[in-house]
């Protein structure tokens, strides 16, 4: 196969900071008062200290956020988009480090980190600088909502804060952005291209750090708007802490996603989309079809199938280029993801594991089936959020609509038939924010991401994205009093 992709620029990005990484606040590396080692999790060895955000560090980012809006937004959209086109030149320009420092910190393929994750974060930066040159004529009635507060998770790490970040600055927001704990490396290095293109000091401001961080990111009195990414439970407490307050909010939680495949549907399609439904990023992905749903009459062939095609994905080192699977982004979500399976089978499913997962090493996990799965169960019912498909199945198209929204989520579904009016009549009458027809995992900038029911409130993306970071003003002019 070919030759791994080589970690020497990383690493010495990586040792250059070796004493630890500070947070970037006011346009200043701000160091923490104390600190956290991150792992690498395909090796489980240190891969980097970062700073814990205080209250204090939080506040001084706030207070350097609130400072630079106004300039911000009077800079006109015109140029702010010029900011954003060369924030996207130079996330092009040094998409390799991009990719290796994201496989590192996360342990998701260089595959994936180099030909998704990297080129999506730069084509969210040209896209909503494009919204940026038209604020002036098609938002010409709104205003930025003002600071923002952001908090994002491990599984994208350099695809959410792209997500979150080029959106706000665009419209004239500024940013407080907190990253996850397990995955902070690739806000940072972008922080330090964005000095580098001169961004202006407070319009982006990261603070690393654990939950308590992100708490006192959402307690904050002069935030004007929350936006976060990540589990049902934790957007569950920024609810009830913004309840009450001026704060604006949008959520983009978990996700159980249906994926149904009729007795006509196109199977090998449909198999190589299920790889990619469950098993790219490990099935750490928020809209993950993580639940089959499968014609009676094809079940059993499909299931055989399945496996077999399964026994085929390589589980390994993120870095080699060859791999379909790298690792889990932590112990405890490994942790978590094992104690499900166990009681799947408590439960009565049947399980199967693909032979080939790797090392002792690192934070692997196997690409694995449940099948005999009850509709009731945990495991059709709870976010594994791990490589790991749960299989029913069902004999006709209104059974089949039924148990796809037999659940509290509804992020995507995903639909695969050859009789295109089969496939239509369905997908209006699933619960989800996105239906893909005959495909899976589609994403672009210009389309609005975001959830039915408990996956979350808001879209990101697209037209209805900028919406999420603008304000409007109704206003009318008094005429003129007729002179009498
Ligand atoms: O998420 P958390 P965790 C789901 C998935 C996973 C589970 C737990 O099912 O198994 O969540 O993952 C910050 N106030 N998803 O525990 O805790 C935290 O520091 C403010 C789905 O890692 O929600 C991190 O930056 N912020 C999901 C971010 O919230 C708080 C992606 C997400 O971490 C906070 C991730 C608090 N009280 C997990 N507590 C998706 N929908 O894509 C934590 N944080």
């Amino acid at each position: 196969g070919p030759a791994p992709e080589s970690d020497a620029e990383a690493r010495a990005w990586l040792s250059k900071h070796d004493r630890g990484f500070r947070h970037f606040i006011g346009g200043q590396w701000v160091n923490g008062k104390s600190h956290f080692d991150t792992l690498e999790p395909a090796t489980a060895k240190v891969l980097a200290k970062l700073s814990q955000g205080s209250n204090s560090d939080i506040d001084a980012a706030v207070k350097a956020a609130r400072k630079a809006q106004a300039g911000w937004a009077k800079l006109g959209g015109h140029g702010r988009a010029r900011y954003l086109y060369a924030l996207a030149r130079l996330i092009q320009r040094h998409a390799r480090l991009f990719a290796v420092i994201e496989s590192l910190d996360n342990g998701k393929t260089i595959r994936e980190t180099r030909d998704l994750d990297v080129p999506l974060a730069a084509r969210h930066f040209y896209y909503h600088a494009g919204w940026a040159q038209l604020q002036e004529t098609e938002f010409a009635d709104y205003q930025p909502v003002g600071v923002v507060g952001q908090v994002i998770p491990w599984n994208f790490p350099f695809l959410m804060f792209a997500w979150k970040v080029a959106p706000a600055l665009a419209l004239g927001n500024t940013v407080v952005l907190k990253p996850a704990e397990f995955t902070s490396l690739s806000a940072l290095f972008f922080a330090e291209l964005a000095e580098q293109a001169g961004l202006p000091p407070g319009v982006l401001n990261i603070v690393t750090g654990d939950g308590d961080t992100g708490a006192a990111l959402v307690k904050h009195k002069d935030v004007d708007k929350i936006a976060f990414t990540g589990s049902t439970e934790v957007g569950r407490l920024i609810r009830k802490e913004t309840a009450g307050t001026g704060k604006s909010l949008t959520l983009e939680l978990g996700g159980k996603s249906p994926y149904i495949v009729f007795d006509d549907a196109d199977i090998d399609g449909a198999i190589e989309g299920l790889v990619d439904a469950i098993w790219f990023n490990q099935g750490q992905v928020c809209c993950a079809g993580s639940r089959l749903l499968v014609q009676e009459g094809i079940a059993e062939d499909f299931i055989a199938r399945l496996k077999a095609r399964m026994a085929k994905l390589r589980v390994g080192s993120p870095l080699d280029k060859a791999v379909d699977m790298g690792a889990i982004v932590d112990k405890v979500q490994l942790e978590r993801i094992s104690a499900l399976v166990k009681q799947g089978i408590a439960e009565g499913a049947q399980c199967y594991q693909s032979p080939g997962a790797a090392t002792d090493k690192g934070f692997f996990y196997p690409p694995t089936l449940l099948t005999n799965v009850h509709p009731a169960s945990t495991v059709a019912r709870e976010e594994i959020f791990g490589p790991v498909l749960v299989t029913m199945t069902f004999r006709t198209p209104d059974e089949a609509v039924m148990l796809a929204n037999n659940t509290r989520y509804g992020l995507a579904a995903s639909v695969w038939s050859e009789t295109i009016g089969l496939a239509l009549d369905i997908a209006p009458k699933l619960q989800a924010g996105v239906v893909w027809v005959n495909s899976t995992n589609l994403f672009d900038a210009s389309a609005g991401f975001g959830g039915y029911r408990e996956s979350g409130f808001g879209r990101e993306g697209g037209r209805e994205g900028a919406y999420e970071y603008l304000k409007l003003k109704a206003w009318a002019k008094r005429k003129a009093r007729p002179a009498s």
